[in-house]
């Protein structure tokens, strides 16, 4: 629904968002609003307007028309807002819980009203201050096995599902993806970012061809596979959690897309934690490693055998089939994943943030070889325990 029919696009300051607010009646009218930009992510602001009269509070999230990691010069569509709140409704309609509630969205303003959610942490945040989230692997295992498997073909009728492919087509977000995941990092691309450290790593993966055509592979696949609508950019940033609690945030990046790309995504990002940590810590995202993807493949398995549309459903080793195919395409999405943010342009702050240099560099290296390893080897690997061990095999010293 269109919150405020005449209003043309202009980015929002702490005092239009808690304009917006009031003019929206999001709050009664004795409220003392107070707001705060906490947006952290490379696109977007995102402005939490707060009640001190109670501490009640909503989202107000807004799109920029440029990437907000580069500035103008790199254009963005607004209609990634329209998407994002598109995606949380729909996903929302298998996974609750599991997601922001939508309160308004307005598509002039590229804006999305939702559930105040700063009780929580960001959990790459989290992770990399060694806070623990018992629930996370579960959750998230369930929320990929509820939301992949319901917006499927498995799941939906012919034309319905084709309607969505339709609905959430996203070219200008998918376009990012493409380059900064599947392309820029194996060419010497000027949006590469890496340590002059890494130069001779990074000069074997653009020579590498086994490697660059099991990329090519991938990428393919990104570009073909409409399974399920997917999150897009499922990342530990795009996770909010508590010990009680998880939510899964900013699906701006929604596309109908191969389903192992948003379990890779997200085993990449725990992977990259794992690299970081030692002993005990380790085993800690191991559980979480093996527990995500044990919960998706068991409930979505599960899900198989009841498809209405699939006529197939009974014909023995054809679920199994898919299981698999799954696992190896999570496997070298996870690669993917694991290279670019290692060198292309978006890195991450669980190895950025490294102080020391030569722990940091070795780390690095060891996350573009677990990398390699995943992407080159994924249809030989055959159990989330046999990538566990994998993760333990490489290590630089
Ligand atoms: C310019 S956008 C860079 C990255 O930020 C987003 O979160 C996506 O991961 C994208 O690849
Ligand atoms: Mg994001």
């Amino acid at each position: 629904m269109a919150v405020v029919a005449t209003k043309q696009y202009q980015s929002l300051t702490q005092e239009s968002a808690i304009s917006l607010a009031s003019e929206l009646s999001l709050f009664p009218d004795e409220a003392k609003l107070t707001c705060e930009e906490i947006g952290d992510g490379n696109l977007n602001y995102v402005f939490l307007i707060t009640d001190q009269m109670n501490g009640s509070g909503v989202i107000i999230k807004q799109a920029l028309p440029y990437a907000k990691v580069i500035g103008e010069s790199w254009p963005l569509t607004l209609k990634r807002a329209k998407i994002e709140a598109s995606a949380l409704k729909k996903h929302g309609e298998y996974a609750a819980d599991l997601v922001p509630k939508v309160y308004e969205t307005d598509e002039n303003l590229a804006i999305t009203v939702m559930e105040d959610l700063s009780h929580l942490t960001i959990v790459r945040e989290g992770l990399i201050k060694g806070e623990s989230y018992p629930k996370l692997s579960t959750d998230i295992g369930n929320y990929l096995a509820l939301t992949l498997y319901h917006t499927s073909d498995f799941a939906l009728h012919p034309f319905e599902k084709k309607a969505l492919v339709i609905e959430f087509s996203n070219p200008e977000l998918c376009k990012i993806t493409e380059d900064l995941i599947f392309t820029d990092p194996f060419f010497d691309h000027e949006t590469n970012d890496f340590e002059p450290a890494l130069q001779v790593e990074v000069e074997k993966i653009w020579n590498n061809k086994l490697l660059k055509l099991e990329v090519a592979k991938l990428k393919r696949s990104f570009l073909t596979e409409a399974e399920a609508l997917l999150h897009g950019d499922l990342h530990t940033g795009s996770v909010f959690a508590s010990e009680e609690e998880t939510k899964v945030i900013d699906p701006e990046f929604a596309f109908y897309g191969p389903i192992g790309f948003d379990i890779g995504l997200f085993l990449a990002n725990l992977i990259v934690q794992s690299i970081t940590r030692e002993g005990k810590q380790r085993d800690v995202i191991h559980g979480h490693i093996r527990n995500t993807w044990t919960t998706f493949s068991s409930k979505f398995a599960g899900f198989l055998e009841l498809s209405e549309f699939d006529s197939f459903k009974d014909i023995e080793g054809y679920n199994a089939f898919l299981l698999e195919k799954i696992f190896h395409d999570s496997l070298g999405f996870a690669g993917c994943e694991l290279i670019r943010r290692t060198i292309g342009l978006a890195h991450v702050k669980d190895l950025d943030s490294i102080e020391n240099e030569k722990k940091r560099i070795l780390l690095k290296k060891q996350t573009l070889k677990t990398g390699e390893r995943l992407i080159v080897s994924r249809q030989e690997i055959d159990s989330i325990d046999a990538v566990i061990e994998l993760l333990g095999e490489i290590k630089y010293e």
